[in-house]
């Protein structure tokens, strides 16, 4: 071998282990990125704005390739879509199963509209008992391509969601009814919160609670002392129904849904909610 092919054969390795090397850092980013050591770092640094919203697409769940059909087999049916079952019904409550849109509201959803609670950082950083607004407000439909996990019943289902920066807070609507009339509101919530993209499982680890309310008087601040609350659920990877009852005041009363999530920084902190029902109780 003489100098000219040495040196072009070093030339050729030093190369490869540039692209090698430049391979490993990649996939050593996209490892650690979505974790939780370092998701509290990466709020920090990015915060919440700079993230867009994540739609959970029931694609992401769909094997992307599908049997060939043989010759001889007669084209099967397709099995009818969750998109034509019906709501369940919302009794008093307007649009309790968020089938009807309305963007003019800020929730995205008729009738209701949006709340949050705005806690400042406690500490610089590696603490999260505090709340920011959360970046989105809207609904999550069959019809759209959402993932069937995140709808109860009908098409849609409300959803509030962040990114890293935790959040409280909700929607409410007010609904007319007779004065002194003992009320009962139930609705049923999901959560799912994950640095990893769906269809990862909601993580367990992160706390979360979710709680629905009545304000008897038609004051719609969630944070009046007069919101009579049902117990918290922490639903994680599961629909689950939350229920309470208060005697009205006056003629109408405030219906609130409530999501906790001060405590822990993830990726996506989502909260669903579907099939609010306000029913009298003789
Ligand atoms: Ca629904």
């Amino acid at each position: 071998m003489n100098g000219l092919q040495e040196s072009k054969k070093r030339a050729g390795l030093r190369a490869r282990w540039f692209t090698t090397g430049l391979i490993g850092l990649g996939l050593a980013l996209l490892t650690l990125a979505p974790s939780p050591l370092v998701s509290g770092t990466l709020a920090e640094f990015f915060g919440t704005p700079h993230y867009l919203p994540v739609v959970m697409l029931e694609a992401t769940l769909t094997p992307t390739s599908t049997a060939t059909p043989t010759a001889t087999r007669t084209p099967t049916v397709t099995p009818s879509p969750t998109v034509t079952q019906t709501p369940v019904p919302s009794g008093l409550a307007r649009n309790g199963s968020f089938e009807t849109a309305d963007n003019g509201t800020g929730s995205g959803t008729a009738f209701w509209a949006p709340w949050w609670v705005e806690i400042p950082k406690p500490c610089p950083s590696g603490c999260y008992d505090y709340a920011y607004k959360p970046n989105s407000f809207n609904r999550e439909c069959l019809s759209t391509g959402a993932a069937s996990i995140f709808i109860y019943s009908g098409d849609c289902s409300l959803r509030v969601l962040n990114n890293w920066d935790p959040w409280w807070g909700g929607v409410f609507e007010t609904v007319n009814v007779a004065s002194g009339q003992r009320l009962r509101l139930s609705a049923y919530g999901r959560a799912w919160t994950s640095s990893q993209a769906f269809p990862a499982p909601s993580d367990t680890t992160v706390s979360v609670e979710m709680r629905v309310g009545i304000e008897p008087n038609g004051n719609c601040n969630p944070l009046s002392g007069s919101v009579v609350w049902s117990s918290i659920i922490v639903p994680h990877n599961t629909w689950q129904q939350a229920t309470v009852e208060a005697n009205a005041g006056g003629g109408t009363v405030c219906l609130i849904l409530s999501t906790d999530y001060r405590g822990d920084s993830r990726f996506n902190m989502a909260s669903f909610w579907d099939a609010v029902n306000l029913s009298t109780v003789p």
